[in-house]
């Protein structure tokens, strides 16, 4: 068989890294789409550089995504770019809408008239539940977004749906639960969690500034999570699915187990900071992934537990040699 060539916006981000990985591990021609700035951000895909083809692309941009898809001619796209951050929707509320949710329907319609007979992925949230009306939420649960942000991704995820449903395109849209790595983002609460414990254990910081220890989260490892991307995108007919753990820990149960990974107690250096109160919490995620398990054969490998220690080593390995190279 030819070699697949598979596009992913968003390549430079925590998803993007682990998919491309996978991807050429199964043979893939990867291409990733990244949009232009004046210094470069590929901490994440620097190892691999020379593997995977860069484009410059914009979600904001229609002819610059019709011009990557003529040129590359993918026969799967996998939609990771975002803003991600549910905190900045609600400071920059009309830009999260134009990537996070217009964006969706720009690389549709890109796909729709250069190169239908591509499938396409698009990385839906369990934030779309946020005041949820269902335990433990699955595909059949009515959506509730609390902030911008949620409201973009349902926007994103029901253009899916439509442009499958009017156009006959494979477009599946994967509702993946909070999944995380040594490479999140250093702003959300698993990483920053991490990167403060790390801090604190070789004496470069004294305390944690925190916000809403109660919430609840269903946490997975993002290595895990972009299996279940592309086996997706490996069906022979395209659908929705929540991918998620099935288990729910507390902010505070997060904090507490990487303290402990360190042999710190967390009340002596975390403080409860409003300014990391958000105007609309999501109390509480629990997935329930069944159909995941029963019609793609996933399953997650990495325990909550096993995914702290995993974050909480990786900071203090690469905090260690940042302080002793000074
Ligand atoms: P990241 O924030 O780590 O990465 C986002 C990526 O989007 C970055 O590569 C960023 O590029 C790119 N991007 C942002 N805006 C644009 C734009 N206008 N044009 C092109 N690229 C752009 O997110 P994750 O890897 O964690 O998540 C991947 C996707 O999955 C996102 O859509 C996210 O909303 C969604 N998701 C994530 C979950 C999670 O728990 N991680 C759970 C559910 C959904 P740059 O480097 O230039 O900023
Ligand atoms: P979330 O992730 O909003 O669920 O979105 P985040 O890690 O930012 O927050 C999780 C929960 O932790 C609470 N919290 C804090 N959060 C942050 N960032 N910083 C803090 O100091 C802090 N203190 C408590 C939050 O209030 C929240 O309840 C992530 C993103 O990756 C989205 O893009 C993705 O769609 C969803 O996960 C699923």
């Amino acid at each position: 068989m030819s070699q697949k060539t598979a596009l992913i916006t968003g390549i430079t981000g925590q998803d993007g890294s682990y998919l491309s990985e996978l991807l050429l591990s199964k043979g893939y021609h990867v291409v990733g789409m990244l949009r232009r700035s004046s210094s470069e951000n590929f901490e994440r895909i620097e190892h691999l550089r020379g593997k995977v083809q860069l484009e410059y692309g914009d979600l904001l941009d229609q002819s610059s995504l019709v011009s990557v898809l003529q040129k590359v001619q993918p026969q799967e796209v996998y939609n990771l770019a975002a803003q991600s951050f549910v905190p900045t929707s609600w400071q920059q509320p009309v830009l999260t809408s134009e990537f996070t949710a217009v964006g969706v329907t720009r690389i549709l319609e890109a796909i729709r008239q250069v190169n239908p007979g591509a499938r396409f992925y698009q990385a839906s949230s369990s934030e779309m539940f946020g005041k949820v009306l269902e335990v433990p939420q699955s595909e059949q649960t009515p959506f509730y977004p609390r902030s911008p942000y949620g409201v973009a991704k349902c926007y994103g995820h029901y253009m899916t749906v439509n442009y499958r449903e009017s156009y006959n395109l494979f477009a599946v849209s994967g509702i993946l639960f909070n999944h995380e790595s040594p490479r999140r983002g250093l702003e959300f609460v698993t990483r920053k969690v991490t990167d403060g414990v790390a801090r604190i254990k070789l004496g470069l910081a004294k305390e944690l500034r925190m916000g809403n220890l109660q919430a609840k989260r269903d946490w997975g490892f993002a290595g895990d999570y972009v299996k279940a991307m592309w086996l997706m995108l490996q069906q022979d007919t395209p659908d929705d699915f929540v991918i998620a753990t099935g288990e729910t820990h507390s902010v505070e149960e997060l904090v507490d187990i990487a303290f402990a990974r360190v042999g710190l107690d967390w009340r002596k250096h975390v403080v409860t900071d409003p300014a990391f109160i958000r105007p609309a919490e999501v109390d509480l995620l629990i997935g329930d992934c069944s159909k995941a398990k029963n019609v793609l054969g996933w399953v997650p490998e990495v325990s909550f537990q096993g995914l702290v220690e995993m974050m909480v080593d990786a900071d203090v390995e690469r905090l260690s040699k940042r302080s002793s190279a000074l």
